[in-house]
């Protein structure tokens, strides 16, 4: 008969959970121990972790620059976690309207 203890410990994590996390290990991952991205992080971060040709388009060459000018609210040249979820926060909006059919 199933034990309560192996239910608890062999738990996979919940979708909710799951997300946060990888959210959290994505950004340690690419920032690289310092705790921030710089351009040639973030670069790396939207080549290999965006699929979305239409999001990975506005992010890419040039607007790269603008986007990383938009993220980087305190001006000191990088990406740090609270600039990144700010961003992130942005991007699951805008994928929720879409979702939701209201658009733009
Ligand atoms: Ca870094
Ligand atoms: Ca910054």
């Amino acid at each position: 008969m199933p034990s309560n203890k192996s239910l608890s410990s062999a738990r996979s994590m919940a979708r909710m959970e799951q997300a946060i996390q990888n959210v959290v290990d994505l950004f340690s991952e690419y920032a690289d121990g310092d705790g921030k991205l710089n351009r040639e992080e973030l670069e790396k971060l939207v080549e290999k972790e965006i699929q979305n040709p239409e999001l990975k388009a506005k992010l890419s060459a040039g607007d790269l620059d603008e986007a990383m000018g938009r993220m980087d609210r305190n001006r000191d040249g990088e990406i740090d976690f609270k600039e990144f979820m700010k961003c992130l926060s942005f991007v699951a909006l805008r994928c929720y309207c879409k979702k939701m059919g209201k658009g733009h």
